[in-house]
């Protein structure tokens, strides 16, 4: 198989099910990987329930606590790239990413793209139903990031993304190190840095109907210190060097797609 999705969650009951259903319902070319942060609400219980049905295809990889997207994001790409994916997927679980997209992410990748962007602010793309403080949020995050880093991207905080396996195991993993919207922009601008292509994708983001947003004030400082080390490094400090995987850290494909057995990453 060579695409899969990693979905993070925490508290995501009322959704990760239904989402697993719908991905493979519409799909016979993805596998799914949820890395759960020790919900207190049972969402492990709910995935590995359904992975009798999807047994090769859905995997669950569970961590103690709430360690943050970034790290759970950080551990699913390496585990993906043990595993030998060649298209690497990011969702989130609450519906806010319409799984039809994913197609169009692929199809974005297998036509050149490095890195396909779902994003909300390139012609055709949208928000359903957020509220105007989060729309404000939302861009005012973006133009922030395209006036001091100057990356050509629209939506820099987008987390509906396809990563093609070289861009992954061309990034040293181990220096991204952000949380929350800053981990997604930092993605995306090593990727820029190391020369790849980013293509946006216009896509509809629609409000979770169910469970409750994870945002917070601290996610918000995170983003706005973030794109200014960023910023920093990339004058003064050479983040080219910094971020390439010169070799050190190794994640080539040791197995097949679904041993439970994880090799190690160094
Ligand atoms: N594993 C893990 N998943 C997380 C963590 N924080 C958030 N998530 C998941 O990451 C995805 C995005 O989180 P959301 O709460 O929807 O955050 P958001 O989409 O930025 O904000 P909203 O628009 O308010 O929903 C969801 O699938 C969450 O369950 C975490 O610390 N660990
Ligand atoms: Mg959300």
């Amino acid at each position: 198989m060579e695409n899969i999705v990693i979905i993070p969650t925490y508290n995501e009951r009322e959704n990760i099910g239904h989402l697993i259903d719908i991905i493979f319902a519409q799909y016979d070319n993805f596998h799914i990987l949820v890395i759960d942060d020790g919900s207190p609400d049972n969402t492990a219980a709910l995935v590995k329930d359904r992975q009798v049905k999807y047994s090769g295809k859905l995997f669950l990889e569970e961590r103690k606590g709430k360690l943050g997207l970034g790290t759970a994001y950080i551990h699913g790409f390496k585990w993906a790239l043990k595993r030998g994916y060649q298209f690497i997927f990011e969702m989130d679980a609450d519906f806010s990413h319409n799984p039809k997209d994913l197609q169009r992410l692929y199809e974005a990748c297998k036509n050149g793209a490095d890195v396909a962007v779902g994003s909300r602010y390139v012609k055709g793309g949208g928000t359903i139903n957020w509220p105007n403080n989060r729309i404000l949020l939302s861009k005012g995050g973006s133009l922030y990031t395209r006036l001091i880093t100057w990356m050509p991207v629209r939506d820099t905080t987008a987390g509906f993304v396809c990563y093609t396996r070289e861009v992954l195991e061309s990034i040293n993993l181990d220096q991204i190190r952000f949380l929350g919207y800053a981990f997604q922009i930092e993605m995306k601008f090593a990727s820029w840095k190391l020369g790849f292509k980013i293509k946006e994708v216009p896509i509809i983001f629609e409000d979770r109907k169910f469970g409750v947003s994870k945002m917070h004030k601290g996610i918000v400082k995170e983003g706005i210190w973030g794109v200014l080390k960023l910023r920093w490094l990339s004058l003064f400090k050479d983040y080219h060097n910094r971020v390439k995987n010169t070799g050190t850290a190794s994640y080539s494909a040791v197995s097949k797609p679904g041993d439970q057995v994880l090799a190690k990453t160094k």
